[in-house]
């Protein structure tokens, strides 16, 4: 009784510790976004009363009896002043599973409510769910897309990894009643980071997608491509058009995919994605903005040359290190967006912005050049520019050195 008590006063005071620890701006040196001191959640976030069983009669050493070990890649949304993340939370058997997480304030005090999210199966049972993106539809739904992962039924006797990822669909009025809708169907055997547009093109429903051939390599996939479809509730798209490649010595040269639905401004919807490359170290994941046009949301209108934000620090290591990721932002009713990315799957973390500041940087910094000559070209003339300014006394010449 006496380590029961012990132990549980010791936990209780360090899990209230590390949800009522107020968070601060650590970083904001590249002026396009803020980064933040300590990860928004963790793995130690989750509720007490989910890793132990509370009765010292069946647990008198006070054991985790199911331990969580990661908590990362949340889809994000703001209901009633309430800042809301889907999150995957993934237990100590590799399990993922969603769960909403509560803030007042958007970069502290997340709380995870009570119990996991319930989302029903289809016919075929999912296996592993992650990664789930929520889209606020015009429709008048809220509709939340996932990975939905089973064993590839085709996997040669022994081969206990070949596996088949698809898109699975769910939609909730308050992230607490779910409905589950048919899984996606494409012309692909793999989908991963499917996304769903929130407003209807051409009366029908669009959908972000990243064909991919294997369940890992993206291969003659191609990149993110948009589909349409009639119907939600037995969605199936005919035709996937890639609408931002994959490309050779780019941060997104193995592959990509649509991070949160896109967010509609006055230049264009604007896009956060993620790009993968090989590097000798593994893959490495990074995050990077495009904006598409308004009249036409296949239409790339503006894309920055390399990454938006990239793991930094302690984001670099986890479970799979040197990932960032993103499927959730909110844009708040000041222009502050809220950006939350998970780091090397195991946790997650936020940085805060404005609108402003990112049609700033979409609109001004300059797209891929292609070649190293190109890019020495770009920064020849940023540097021209700035020492004639030097020169005609408009900047400071102590800026120069
Ligand atoms: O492990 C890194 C990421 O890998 C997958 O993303 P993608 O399909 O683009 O390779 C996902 O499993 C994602 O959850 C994970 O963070």
């Amino acid at each position: 009784m006496k380590i029961f008590e012990e132990r549980l006063q010791k936990i209780k005071t360090q899990h209230d510790l590390l949800i009522s620890t107020p968070n601060i701006v650590s970083d904001s040196s590249n002026g396009v976004f803020e980064r933040y001191k300590y990860p928004v959640l963790t793995a130690a976030h989750a509720p007490i009363f989910w890793e132990y069983d509370l009765n010292p009669d069946t647990n008198p050493f006070m054991m985790k009896r199911f331990g969580i070990n990661a908590t990362f890649n949340a889809g994000a949304i703001k209901i009633d002043s309430k800042y809301l993340l889907v999150v995957r939370v993934e237990g100590y058997d590799r399990k993922s599973f969603f769960a909403v997480a509560q803030s007042p304030t958007g970069t502290d005090q997340f709380q995870f409510w009570q119990y996991p999210i319930d989302i029903p199966e289809t016919d075929e049972p999912d296996v592993n769910i992650y990664d789930m993106r929520l889209t606020r539809h015009e429709d008048g739904w809220i509709y939340g897309l996932f990975c939905t992962e089973r064993k590839d039924p085709a996997a040669p006797s022994g081969n206990e990894s070949q596996a088949i990822a698809q898109c699975g669909i769910a939609r909730t009025k308050d992230l607490k009643k779910w409905d589950r809708l048919a899984d996606l169907l494409t012309p692909s055997r793999q989908q991963r980071n499917v996304v769903l547009h929130p407003e209807f093109i051409d009366g029908k429903y669009a959908f972000y997608t990243r064909p991919q051939d294997g369940f890992i390599e993206a291969g003659s996939g191609g990149g993110i491509a948009l589909g349409t479809s009639e119907s939600i509730e037995n969605a199936e798209i005919k035709t996937e058009t890639i609408i931002d490649p994959k490309k050779y010595h780019t941060i997104y040269e193995s592959k990509n995919g649509q991070g949160p639905p896109p967010l509609r401004t006055e230049l264009g919807w604007l896009h956060l994605a993620h790009g993968v490359r090989h590097t000798a170290a593994g893959l490495r994941y990074v995050l990077y903005l495009f904006m598409t046009s308004l009249d036409d949301p296949g239409k790339v209108i503006y894309k920055p040359a390399g990454y938006f934000l990239a793991p930094q620090g302690e984001e670099r290591v986890g479970d799979v290190s040197n990932v960032v990721f993103c499927n959730g932002w909110i844009a708040g009713d000041d222009g502050t967006i809220f950006i939350y990315y998970g780091a090397s799957d195991t946790r997650l973390h936020v940085a805060t912005t404005s609108i402003q500041r990112l049609l700033d940087y979409v609109t001004h910094t300059a797209p891929d050049g292609s070649t190293s000559a190109s890019s020495r070209q770009i920064l020849t003339k940023l540097i021209d520019r700035n020492l004639a300014l030097a020169r005609s006394g408009q900047a400071l010449e102590d800026s120069l050195s």
